[in-house]
């Protein structure tokens, strides 16, 4: 692979919607590995800026504040500054965190498009697309459900089917409704802008496909390649939207700019912010490097839309690389907004006070970077309590408290140890396998931080601390106190000088421990660090003869009781089949027996619920109108406490077809779905396992 030189750094890591708060997910995918590799980059001493900000437009932000009742602005404001929080008390170091609502962005933005359009570098083409006519918008492909026309799924999206992964177009679906109105849309004519992709296949091959076939993850590069192996269409960059950066062009009116198409553009004013007049050579210099850390939902926009959009435009460099992570699974299971199944980053700060280290050390030992990964608590306390502070606070602690005892506090000096005796000889010996072992160890951290592996590269960082333990055990200056203090200053200068370099080496990874060492150690150590990053050997930050602040404890175990509360808060009733569970979990007793005629009477259906709405004034009541394939009906059924109205709506159901009807607050139920109760009184839909037509009966 070809060696560049570069210049100076621009990192990005991918601008979070302004939509809800951040969760541990977030962190893992960009926000960590992306901070990491910036302060590794500072320490070098390198040009480096780290740009981020709050995604603030598209039909998310619009209808999440829908949800809330406030407007767009008003919603982004309230997550903006939130996250904005959460990530500056987590100590994420972004040099800017901007926001795309911002005017500086909306200029930057409209100029990259003005650029573009001016080469003649869009297409302009009307087409009709589903409109909700109760709502009042266009309807964005995700925000349109209907039945696939492949498997039959009736809740398959308007870009996917999400059951058997088919890629949808909206007009392919059968009996589309509106996922904000529940209504069927009607088709209207538009006109949008494209941006012509198919125009830079040939590029995308050399640039992409031959060009980054070994410097790009594997993960990322067949991704990538499998995509433009599929061939690729001009993509819509325009929008019917009154909230976004409006289109710069007469003819577009109500328009505005895609999400995904400013987005991005977001790091170039971000840049612009930050740096001022500066700002152009960390985008338009062949001799800056860019990376863009995201989670590998975003992969196709930074690898193929947003370097297509940098060509197009002319004057732009292109990402170097873009080091994606897979995703970050929850005690085994996907996280999860709606269901709340997440870690919030606020939630554990205010929780678990004085635990960032923590954090940041079980993300990255477990970092999703080849392959989804999964965060348990329960994994997490025994990282923590077995590793950093088995490992590393203890070899920290045992040279401080050493030092203070034998030395009072004062740093020995390295005695020459020549073979004057046999038992110097053994501490020698010693002492030359530690240091090479740690030599090594530095040498493969730094060439992992160089390659985007910070799970190793962490791993060899703690590895520094196991061979200090090791040196320590196996010289045993405790014993040789009796009879040689000489050795013993010897042993713990050279411990000393592990403890100042892993204050150092720990820096990227845990700032507040380095911190903390460093002010134990009394020093600042600005110069040996430099050097340290730079020649990948070991330093000498504490001379002989200084003197030490007392020593601290660099980390405390956590206890089961601060996982309890953790733990309890993501709890779902489990069924377990242990008799001790059985009996407080205990099933309904049996009914009396019946004949078969009996249960004949009742004629079970499967139907399709068409709309569902909350009955006023009840807060178990869900109104629902279901196709039964006989007849349109309405059902009555207490399950607001367990389902949405909008859950509701394309969802099959099981019901009792025969039933006498019966009046409830006033209206007349057709019907009875059918539920599934557990002892906790959670209720669940009984459902076909496959989509069947709606009057199917059961038996
Ligand atoms: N806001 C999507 C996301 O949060 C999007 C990333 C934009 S990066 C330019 O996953
Ligand atoms: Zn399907």
């Amino acid at each position: 692979m070809k060696e560049k030189k570069f210049k100076r750094t621009t990192v990005t890591a991918a601008l979070p919607y302004a939509n809800g708060p951040l969760h541990i997910g977030h962190i893992a995918g960009a926000y960590l590995p992306a901070d990491t590799y910036v302060r590794y980059l500072r320490l070098k001493g390198e040009d480096v800026v780290f740009v981020c900000g709050s995604d603030e437009h598209g039909v998310a932000i619009t209808l999440g504040a829908k949800k809330e009742g406030v407007s767009p602005k008003q919603f982004v404001d309230k997550y903006h500054a939130l996250m904005k929080q959460a990530f500056a008390d987590f100590g994420i170091s972004f040099d800017i965190y901007a926001r795309t609502s911002n005017a500086i962005h909306h200029q930057t933005s409209q100029d990259f498009f003005r650029t573009i359009d001016a080469k003649q570098g869009f297409i302009e083409e009307t087409s009709d697309q589903y409109f909700d006519e109760q709502e009042n918008i266009f309807l964005a492909d995700r925000y349109i459900v209907g039945t696939c026309p492949n498997c039959g799924n009736p809740n398959a999206y308007g870009d996917q089917c999400e059951k058997c992964g088919t890629s949808l177009s909206p007009r392919q679906l059968i009996n589309p409704r509106s996922t904000v109105s529940g209504q069927a849309p009607v088709l209207k004519a538009t006109k949008h802008w494209y941006f012509p992709l198919d125009r830079f296949e040939a590029w995308l091959k050399e640039w992409l496909v031959e060009g980054h076939k070994e410097d790009w993850k594997v993960n990322v590069y067949g991704q990538c390649k499998s995509w433009i192996d599929q061939g690729l269409q001009p993509r819509s960059i325009t929008r019917d939207l009154d909230w976004g950066i409006p289109v710069p062009r007469p003819d577009a009116e109500g328009k505005v700019l895609y999400v995904w198409f400013d987005a991005p553009i977001g790091y170039i004013s971000a840049t612009r912010e930050l740096k001022g007049a500066d700002w152009e050579k960390y985008w338009k210099d062949p001799e800056t490097r860019l990376i863009h850390f995201i989670g590998k939902d975003n992969i196709v926009f930074h690898c193929i839309i947003f370097p297509c959009m940098l060509k197009a435009e002319g004057s732009f460099i292109l990402p170097d690389n873009v080091p994606a992570n897979e995703f970050l699974n929850l005690e085994g299971e996907k996280i999860s907004t709606s269901r709340n199944h997440a870690v919030w980053l606020h939630e554990y700060l205010a929780e678990l006070p004085g635990r960032r280290d923590e954090l940041r050390y079980v993300l990255n030992s477990i970092s999703p970077e080849t392959k989804d990964a999964d965060f348990t608590w329960k994994d997490y306390q025994q990282k923590v309590n077995s590793e950093l502070v088995a490992i590393l606070g203890n070899f920290v602690n045992r040279v401080m408290v050493l030092t203070w005892k034998y030395f009072d506090g004062r740093v020995p000096s390295a005695a020459e140890l020549a073979n004057t005796s046999e038992k110097r000889a053994r501490v020698l010996s010693l002492y030359q396998q530690a240091h090479e072992d740690l030599e090594k160890s530095v040498t493969e951290m730094i060439a992992a931080l160089d390659g985007f592996r910070f799970r190793e590269a962490q791993f060899q960082l703690m590895n520094m601390a196991r061979i200090g333990n090791k040196f320590l055990a196996d010289t045993e200056p405790w014993k040789l106190a009796k009879d040689d203090m000489e050795a013993v200053g010897a042993i713990l200068n050279y411990a000393l000088t592990v403890v100042g370099n892993l204050a150092i080496a720990s820096e990227p990874f845990l700032p507040d421990g380095s911190a903390n060492m460093l002010t134990q150690l009394n020093i600042t150590a600005r110069h040996e660090s430099h050097r340290f990053w730079n020649t990948h050997t070991l330093v000498e930050p504490v001379p002989a003869g200084h003197r030490l602040n007392p020593a601290s404890l660099l980390y405390r175990n956590v206890e089961d009781a601060e996982m309890e509360g953790q733990v309890q808060k993501l709890k779902k009733p489990v069924i377990s089949t242990t008799p001790m569970a059985a009996e407080s979990h205990a099933p309904k007793p049996l009914k009396p027996e019946i004949v078969f005629d009996d249960f004949g009477k009742i004629d079970l259906r499967i139907g399709t619920v068409t709309a569902a709405e909350k009955m006023p004034k009840s807060d178990k009541l869900l109104k629902l109108t279901v196709n039964s394939g006989l007849d349109v009906r309405t059902i009555l059924s207490g399950i607001a406490k367990h389902y949405t109205p909008e859950e509701m709506v394309g969802k099959q159901v099981t019901f009792v077809a025969n039933l006498a009807p019966r009046k409830m607050m006033g209206i007349e139920s057709q019907g009875m779905i059918l539920m599934a109760e557990d002892s906790d009184g959670k209720l669940r839909l009984l459902q076909p396992h496959e989509a069947v037509m709606p009057g199917a009966s059961v038996s």
